[in-house]
């Protein structure tokens, strides 16, 4: 029997295109889990900020981004790292404060990053990350080699007065960034019903003379369709899309925090959508993926995981000496403040 609760595949996606969606979504979920679990132990470096409910759209944004394409993020990046394809090692001893981390261990789990693969930025000021995106749209338009910059945040950012500058801003010049709102209903925690009287995020970019959108962020095949139209557009030189992607956040807002406030029927129904199981019983429903070709893949996925916090956990600790290296351009100039 079919399954049409999820959008069909588009001919484009193989195979292949759809193992590496399932493993960015299980992988993204289980990385969180486990570091969400080592958040409570207190083992972390800073406080972890969950992506579960989000996987769906990370795992789109894997697909349809090119290495060349600039992202910048938030402290809810994990999933876009992992779409970034950001190195797991990398990503698991920056969560540590390893110095073996993305940032080299300065960063902690709200600062991922790294320029090999154009994780360009990811920032804990809440709106602030749009502007980051119109200047890096702007510097694409200017260099015209057909890179595209994405910014992701969450549905509070749009209440910001930064996020609207930048509206402003990426409409007028037509710049070539794509807008990727994660609306998981909660702004920490306070629900969207109460802090906006106008919930319908989408809407707000009509007003800036820009593209919107508002999709099915549970909908994998649905959140491709939507990120490979505005992609296709900011390359084209066609401006850029304001994508609302609907979907719960299925847990807390950090990882140690309560989230008993959030009414148990509506967790209920999202759970009913988690990404990555739903994924899989429509990968199996619609004959795209074998049990067994299923199986190899989250054999893989979890062996992965396994040595990535093996080897974050026996890392190094930063050493007090270079705290001020990569801060400055100059290093001679580091060492003279620090004195050393
Ligand atoms: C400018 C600013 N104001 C307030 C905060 C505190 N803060 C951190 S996360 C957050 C909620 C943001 O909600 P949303 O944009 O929906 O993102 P989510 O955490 O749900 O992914 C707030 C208010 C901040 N980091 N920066
Ligand atoms: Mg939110």
């Amino acid at each position: 029997m079919t399954d049409t609760t999820l959008t069909d595949r588009p001919p484009r996606l193989d195979v292949e295109a759809l193992e590496r969606m399932y493993s960015l979504m299980l992988g993204t979920a289980l990385a969180d889990q486990r570091a969400a679990a080592e958040s409570k132990a207190g083992r972390l470096m800073a406080a972890f900020y969950p992506v579960r409910g989000m996987e769906a759209v990370c795992a789109a944004l894997g697909e349809t981004m090119r290495t060349g394409d600039k992202m910048v993020s938030t402290y809810r990046n994990l999933g876009d790292a992992l779409a970034k394809r950001m190195p797991l090692r990398s990503i698991i001893a920056e969560l540590y404060g390893k110095a073996e981390g993305c940032s080299r261990g300065r960063g902690g789990p709200m600062h991922l990053q790294d320029q090999d693969v154009n994780f360009t930025a990811t920032t804990g000021i809440v709106g602030s990350g749009m502007q980051i995106a119109a200047g890096l749209g702007m510097a694409e338009q200017l260099s015209g080699d057909g890179n595209a910059v994405v910014v992701t945040f969450g549905d509070g950012a749009t209440s910001i007065g930064a996020f609207h500058e930048g509206m402003g801003f990426v409409a007028l010049w037509k710049l070539p960034v794509v807008i990727v709102c994660q609306n998981n209903q909660w702004g920490e925690h306070t629900s969207i019903k109460e802090y906006t009287a106008a919930p319908e995020l989408a809407q707000r970019a009509a007003s800036y003379g820009m593209r919107a959108e508002k999709v099915d962020g549970f909908d994998p095949m649905a959140c491709v369709a939507a990120l490979e139209t505005a992609l296709a557009r900011a390359r084209a030189g066609e401006g850029p899309t304001f994508l609302e992607f609907e979907h719960y956040r299925l847990t807390g807002h950090t990882g140690t925090a309560d989230f008993s406030y959030v009414p148990k029927d509506e967790l209920a129904a999202a759970m009913e959508r988690d990404p990555a199981p739903t994924f899989r019983k429509w990968l199996l429903a619609n004959g795209h993926l074998s049990e067994g070709q299923i199986a190899e893949v989250e054999t893989r996925v979890r062996a992965e995981l396994e040595d990535a916090f093996q080897f974050a956990q026996n890392g190094t600790d930063p050493v007090q000496a270079d705290i001020y290296e990569g801060v400055f351009e100059n290093d001679e100039f580091a060492r003279s403040v620090d004195g050393a």
